[in-house]
């Protein structure tokens, strides 16, 4: 397959949970055809879904691969089990959780993936750190990602921890 830019959405909110992005992004990084490009700064965000539960760092990072996006998601799961991750409560606490958030120009969906993610243009902690690193990218037809986490900022808490994330890539 050519080679075409990814949007990873990075979250945790067990264990270690600056350490738990870390590993994510270099499993990333050594995933076959593929280049971490760069990586946001990471957030603190309130929980969504089920509230009671910590409170989770996230993270954007765009890549460049070859790895079809079917073969991406099986690399992704892959790398959630081997961080830790076991199968628990559906939106509940997890090590880390990796999502293809956006491919810019494709849209696939079926009962294994769908692209763009169903819910990114609803949620603050994906769009912020997406926003920083493709103000300009088109989430939802339309409106771009710096317009639709504009729109949530104040919504959701979403609080920058770390503004030299991107420098350690
Ligand atoms: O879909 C990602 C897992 N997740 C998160 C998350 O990463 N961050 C926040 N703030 N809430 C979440 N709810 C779920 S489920």
């Amino acid at each position: 397959m050519s080679e075409y830019t990814a949007y990873i959405g990075l979250g945790s909110n067990l264990g270690d949970r600056e350490a738990c992005l870390a590993q994510a992004r270099a499993r990333l990084a050594d995933l076959p055809g593929t280049e971490v490009v760069t990586a946001s700064g990471i957030y603190e965000t309130s929980p969504v879904g089920v509230l009671v539960q910590p409170d989770f760092l996230n993270q954007v990072v765009e890549i460049r691969t070859t790895l079809s996006p079917h073969d991406l998601l099986a690399h992704l799961k892959r790398i959630e089990r081997d961080l830790g991750r076991r199968p628990g409560l559906r939106w509940g606490p997890r090590e880390i959780d990796l999502d293809i958030l956006l491919i810019p120009g494709v849209e696939v969906c079926d009962e294994d993936l769908c692209v763009p993610h169903p819910r990114l243009a609803e949620r603050a902690f994906a769009l912020i750190p997406l926003a920083e690193l493709a103000p300009d990218v088109r989430v939802a037809g339309v409106r771009t990602a710096a317009e639709l986490a504009q729109a949530l900022r104040r919504s959701q808490r979403v609080e920058p921890i770390n503004a030299c994330a991107a420098e350690e890539q």
